[in-house]
């Protein structure tokens, strides 16, 4: 792991998406359904027990959360969409604006787009995943909570995932991963290095 991962540290948080966050450098958004693990990889990719605030109750994470590596790099924890709690006019503005950030912020380099692998592929994923996709922006997706099946389901799951992403004109990437059990840790940090572009 590049010692820039473990240098992360809380940069603001907001609700409004035209943040104060110069648009610049480079950024790499972690986008997934509510309770799905996003600020959980977080904490595990920084190396950091407590960096992004994580919950068992869904919905924790209800404003974009930067934090920064240096100057120039910036992860951002995005709120976790498809939380029955937040109303539907909420939702819904909270999707219009997540779409507009996507679509604006020059400095994003990729999506991670984080989905329990028992839960995989939720409208919202596929919704994420077809924007993504129409507008070329990198995506990485982590199938987490991997531990919580043995390891040949986990893998076939992969594979089948991978087989339904490869009929899109641009397959995002996709590997296992568990917080947890830090399963897909250094492959998580190979793409993250080439997005920052971090020198090896
Ligand atoms: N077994 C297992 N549990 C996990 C893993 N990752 C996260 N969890 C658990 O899943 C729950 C939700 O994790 P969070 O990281 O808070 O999820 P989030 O996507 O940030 O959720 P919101 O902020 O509500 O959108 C917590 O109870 C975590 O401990 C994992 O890899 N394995
Ligand atoms: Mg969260």
């Amino acid at each position: 792991m590049n010692p820039l991962y473990h240098q992360a540290r809380f940069l603001l948080s907001t609700l409004d998406f035209n943040a104060d966050v110069p648009d610049q450098g480079y950024e790499v958004a972690f986008a997934g359904r509510s309770n799905a693990g996003k600020s959980s990889a977080i904490n595990v990719l920084t190396r950091q027990k407590s960096l992004a605030r994580t919950s068992k109750t869904p919905g924790r994470t209800q404003q974009l959360v930067f934090f920064e590596f240096d100057s120039l790099r910036r992860l951002v924890d995005l709120p976790g969409y498809g939380y029955a709690k937040v109303s539907q006019h909420t939702q819904a503005h909270w999707r219009r604006a997540l779409e507009r950030y996507l679509k604006q912020r020059r400095c994003l380099k990729g999506v991670f787009l984080i989905m329990d692998i028992r839960h995989p592929l939720t409208e919202f994923d596929q919704r994420m995943i077809e924007w993504c996709d129409f507008y070329e922006l990198p995506l990485h997706i982590l199938l987490t909570k991997a531990d919580k099946l043995k390891y040949g389901p986990a893998k076939n799951r992969l594979l089948e995932i991978q087989k339904t992403l490869s009929e899109l004109p641009h397959p995002p990437s996709v590997q296992l991963f568990s917080a947890l059990k830090k399963i897909g840790v250094e492959e998580a940090h190979g793409v993250l290095d080439e997005w920052f572009e971090i020198p090896a």
